[in-house]
């Protein structure tokens, strides 16, 4: 017994230490060689080598060892070497070098979700390719629940009233004083252009796609390039009046006037190329709240009025502008009638035409390859969280998508109790997905072997 104890503090003592390594800001291990080039070769990624950063060596060995060692149970033994193992993998990962840079090596598999993973990566002719980035490659605060003050009306409110902020925002008084400034300053500039026309009269061009639960983007290309600055939004998006979706492409601005179907203007916001703001996420907006953005490999079809994600010379057959990278980008809903229940800095703004209950647009968005397992219940490991609802019936597959920026597992058991006999994805980087059924109904417990704070409960039913 005294045994047991010690081994299982070995195991526990690594995980830790892979978490401190995983977690801190710099990337945790000596870059290592690979051998593939990078997947998105043509954006504008950083090139210089990730700084190496000092490592803890994994644990290797019982933290004290006696006579009765050979008394060892010869499964726990075999759990301790794999989960060093995964730790040593996951220390000699090659992170990627900045925010806006995917890590090199990899071979991805669809997943994710707009808006609610870090990544996201799509399958097409050519295969599987990247198509989002979002967020710092560390703490994202990503201020879209809706019980939490996230959106504008109620993180002004919040700052009015001067009541405790929620740990959840991790910001203080004064930088929601701040916060609350700047979008008060970019709520005064999107009200003056609730007016399609003059938005049209000051030179913003439309790009005539109207995207749900967003609506369309609107350019004031002069401001590109000129840096952050809240009184000047370089997009405002303008959704049709009548509520409806557009069939088809909107119409222009010509000669300073709008042509087409009446809009009401729904929100505001930004795009600054990496080349002016940088390869790290933004500090623009005062708190850790806004969460930007940057799209590769997307075919916006103009003058069809829907992008897709189409490989470059299949986009440009078709009539579409392909873009390998596009970004940084940031939404703002501050317009008065379209307060975003998703937050102020949400991808997706359930009040915008489809109007649809916020809860339910992360199912419809979630992103499927052609390895996803018909019927499967899909969950997304973003922000070191297995997300979505993890009941499936008997036989079902649960199909994990890692779209988070470091690798994770899924395992058998808990920290202190792995089970790793039961099932163990092994070591899941970026991009990588996990498929697994139990055939029993039940309760079973998995968790990650590297965050030993990653834990969950998959209900299994008849
Ligand atoms: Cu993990």
């Amino acid at each position: 017994m005294q045994q047991r104890r010690t081994l299982l503090i070995s195991v526990t003592l690594a995980m830790v230490a892979a978490a401190c390594a995983s977690g801190s800001d710099t990337p945790a291990a000596a870059p290592t060689v690979t051998t593939e080039a990078p997947v998105v070769t043509d954006a504008p990624v950083a090139t210089e080598a990730p700084a190496p950063a000092p490592t803890d060596p994994p644990v290797t060995e019982p933290a004290e060892t006696s006579t009765t060692s050979t008394t060892i149970d010869p499964v726990e033994a075999e759990t301790i070497a794999q989960v060093n193992e995964y730790i040593a993998q996951a220390a000699a990962f090659d992170q990627a070098g900045a925010d806006i840079q995917f890590p090199q090596g990899l071979t991805f598999q669809a997943g994710g979700a707009p808006g609610y993973s870090r990544y996201v990566f799509r399958e097409h002719s050519e295969g599987v390719v990247p198509t989002l980035v979002e967020g710092p490659l560390v703490g994202t605060v990503r201020c879209q629940d809706e019980a939490l003050p996230c959106s504008f009306a109620e993180l002004r409110e919040l700052h009015e009233s001067g009541a405790e902020i929620p740990a959840e925002l991790a910001m203080t008084p004064e930088e929601l004083a701040e916060l609350v400034d700047q979008l008060t300053t970019l709520n005064e500039f999107a009200e003056a252009h609730r007016d399609v026309n003059s938005a049209c009269a000051e030179g913003f061009v439309s790009d005539r796609i109207q995207t749900a639960n967003m609506g369309s983007h609107f350019y004031n290309i002069d401001w590109i390039g000129d840096g952050f600055n809240p009184a000047e939004p370089e997009i405002l998006l303008y959704a049709k009046a009548d509520g409806t979706m557009a069939d088809g492409a909107l119409d222009q601005c010509k000669d300073g006037a709008w042509t087409g179907d009446p809009m009401t203007l729904v929100g505001t916001a930004f795009i600054i190329p990496p080349q002016v703001i940088g390869n790290d996420h933004p500090e623009a907006f005062a708190g850790p709240l806004d969460n930007w953005h940057i799209h590769y490999n997307l075919c916006r079809g103009n003058s069809e009025g829907r992008d897709t994600f189409l490989p470059k010379a299949q986009c440009e057959a078709q009539g579409g502008n392909f873009s390998a990278a596009l970004g940084w980008m940031l939404h703002a809903w501050v317009a008065d009638d379209f307060d975003s229940q998703l937050g102020v800095f949400g991808m997706w703004n359930a009040a915008i035409a489809p109007v649809i209950d916020a809860s339910e647009i992360l199912d419809s968005r979630e992103v499927k390859g052609s390895d996803f397992p018909e019927g499967a219940e899909q969950s997304l490991i973003a922000d070191f969280l297995y997300s979505g609802d993890l009941s499936v019936k008997a036989g079902q597959p649960l199909f994990f998508n890692n779209v988070d920026a470091v690798p994770h597992t899924v395992t058998a058991g808990t920290p202190d109790a792995p089970v790793l006999t039961d099932f163990d994805s092994g070591l899941l980087t970026p991009g990588s997905n996990y498929e697994i059924s139990f055939e029993q109904p039940g309760v079973y417990s998995l968790f990650c072997t590297l965050h030993p704070d990653m834990v969950a409960q998959v209900t299994v039913t008849e």
